[in-house]
C-alpha cells in the first residue's frame, strides 16, 4: 500500500486529493497546524480515513519528524497563505510559508530519504503580468503580489533541488479552481454565496466586488487534483501547466452565476460606478467597492494544458459553464439547510 502525505489537506485540494488517493487505496497522512478548536476543514467527512500529524512548513524539525512518522512515498506540499490580497497584507509571513517553507519540505527529504516523490503546488500567478498568451511551460515569469514572489521563489527551487540532489520533484502550475469547497473570499464563491444570501434569506444588500475585468481561467478542483497524482506516477519528474484553455471575465462568471439562480443581470456603468442590476426588477445587485481592488492586478491568465494532455493523458472534465452551476447549486442548497 502507497502512503503519502499531503501538507494543507483542511484546505480546498487538500480534500479533493485526499478523497482521489483514499480511493486508490492509499494510506493519507496529513499534516496539520495546532489550532485552538478542532476543525478538520474540507476533510471533516473522511477525518476517520485520514492519520493527521502536527507540523508547520515553516518548521523544519516538524517536517523531519512528519516524514520520519509517515514514511511516505509521496509527499503534496499543498500548504500556502494562498489568497493573494491577503499577500500585501502579511508579505513577510506569506513568504515563509509559500517561499521558505518549500525549502524546509526539500530539505526535510533530502536529509531523511531521497526517493520520497515531491509535489509541489506553484501556481498561475507567477506569470502575473503576462508575457505571452495562452502561458505554457515555457512562458517568462513576471509575478504582481508578494504571494506570486514567494511562489516563484518556491518553483525554482523545487527546480533547484530537483537538478541539484536529484530528488523526484515536481512543479503543477495550476491555474484557478475553484469549487463548492472553494474559500469564501475567493471571487467565485462570494459570488455563488452571495446570490444564495440575495435569493434565499431575502438579504437584498448587493454583493460589492473589485475589478470585475480581470480575467481568469478557471477550472474545478476535483480535476486539477488528478493532474497532481499524475505527475508523481511518471518515469521522470517535470513540470506541468493544468489549466482549462479557456478564459472569462469575473463580469462573466458574476452574469452566469446570477443566471443559474433565476436572475438576469444587465450591467451599467464603469469602473468603480459600474452595478449589476436585476433587468426585471431594476435593483442593483452587484457593485464596485474599490477596497476589493489589488496594488496591482494580474489582468488575464490563459493557460495551455497541451503538455499536460499529451504527457499525463490529463483532460479537464468539468467546463466553465457546469462549474458555475455546481457553486451556485450548492450554495443555493446550502441556505436551504441553514
Ligand atoms: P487553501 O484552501 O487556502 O488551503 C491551504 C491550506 O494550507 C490550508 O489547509 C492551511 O491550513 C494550510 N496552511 C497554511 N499555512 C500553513 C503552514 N504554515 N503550515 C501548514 N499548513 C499551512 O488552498 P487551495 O486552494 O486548496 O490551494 C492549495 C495549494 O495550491 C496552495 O499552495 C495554493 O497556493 C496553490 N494553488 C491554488 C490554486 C487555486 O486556484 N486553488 C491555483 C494554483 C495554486 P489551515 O487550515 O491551518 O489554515
Ligand atoms: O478569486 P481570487 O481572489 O483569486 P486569484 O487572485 O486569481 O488567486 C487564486 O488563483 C491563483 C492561481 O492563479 C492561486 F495561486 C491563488 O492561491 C488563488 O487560489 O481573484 C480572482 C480575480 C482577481 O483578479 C481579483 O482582483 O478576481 C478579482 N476580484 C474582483 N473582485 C476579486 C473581487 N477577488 C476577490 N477575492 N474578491 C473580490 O471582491
Amino acid at each position: 500500500m502507497k502512503k503519502a502525505l499531503i501538507s494543507g489537506i483542511c484546505g480546498q485540494d487538500g480534500s479533493y486529493l485526499s478523497e482521489l488517493l483514499l480511493e486508490k487505496g492509499y494510506e493519507v497522512y496529513g499534516l496539520v497546524r495546532r489550532k485552538a478548536k478542532e476543525d478538520y476543514g474540507n476533510v471533516a467527512h473522511i477525518k476517520d480515513k485520514i492519520r493527521f500529524i502536527y507540523g508547520d512548513v515553516t518548521d523544519l524539525a516538524s517536517l523531519i519528524l512528519a516524514i520520519k512518522e509517515a514514511d511516505p512515498d509521496e509527499i503534496y506540499n499543498l500548504a500556502a497563505q494562498s489568497f493573494v490580497k491577503a499577500s500585501w497584507d502579511s508579505p513577510v509571513s506569506t513568504g515563509e510559508i509559500d517561499g521558505l517553507g518549500v525549502t524546509n519540505f526539500l530539505e526535510a527529504i533530502r536529509q531523511t530519504n531521497r526517493k520520497i516523490r515531491f509535489y509541489q503546488a506553484s501556481t498561475s500567478e507567477m506569470f502575473g503580468k503576462v508575457q505571452a498568451i495562452p502561458q505554457d511551460e515555457t512562458t517568462p515569469f513576471y509575478p504582481r503580489s508578494p504571494y506570486g514572489v514567494a511562489k516563484l521563489y518556491a518553483h525554482w527551487i523545487t527546480i533547484n533541488y530537483r537538478e541539484s540532489y536529484g530528488l523526484f520533484a515536481c512543479c503543477g502550475i495550476l491555474f484557478n479552481h475553484e469549487s463548492e469547497r472553494r474559500g469564501l473570499e475567493f471571487v467565485t464563491r462570494k459570488i455563488t454565496h452571495g446570490i444564495a444570501r440575495i435569493v434565499k434569506k431575502g438579504n437584498r444588500a448587493p454583493i460589492e466586488l473589485g475589478n470585475l475585468d480581470a480575467k481568469r481561467d478557471w477550472g474545478h478542483a476535483r480535476d486539477y487534483v488528478k493532474a497532481m497524482w499524475l505527475m508523481l506516477q511518471q518515469d521522470k519528474p517535470d513540470d506541468y501547466v493544468i489549466a482549462s484553455g479557456e478564459t472569462h471575465a469575473v463580469r462573466e462568471f458574476v452574469y452566469e452565476a446570477f443566471k443559474e439562480a433565476g436572475i438576469e443581470l444587465e450591467f451599467k456603468g464603469k469602473g468603480v460606478d459600474e452595478v449589476g442590476i436585476d433587468k426585471k426588477t431594476k435593483e442593483v445587485l452587484v457593485k464596485v467597492n474599490p477596497i476589493f481592488y489589488r496594488p496591482a492586478e494580474v489582468e488575464l491568465l490563459i493557460g495551455n494544458p497541451k503538455k499536460a494532455e499529451t504527457k499525463l493523458n490529463w483532460k479537464k472534465e468539468i467546463d466553465f459553464k457546469t462549474l458555475v452551476k455546481l457553486m451556485v447549486q450548492n450554495d443555493l442548497r446550502l441556505a436551504d439547510e441553514e
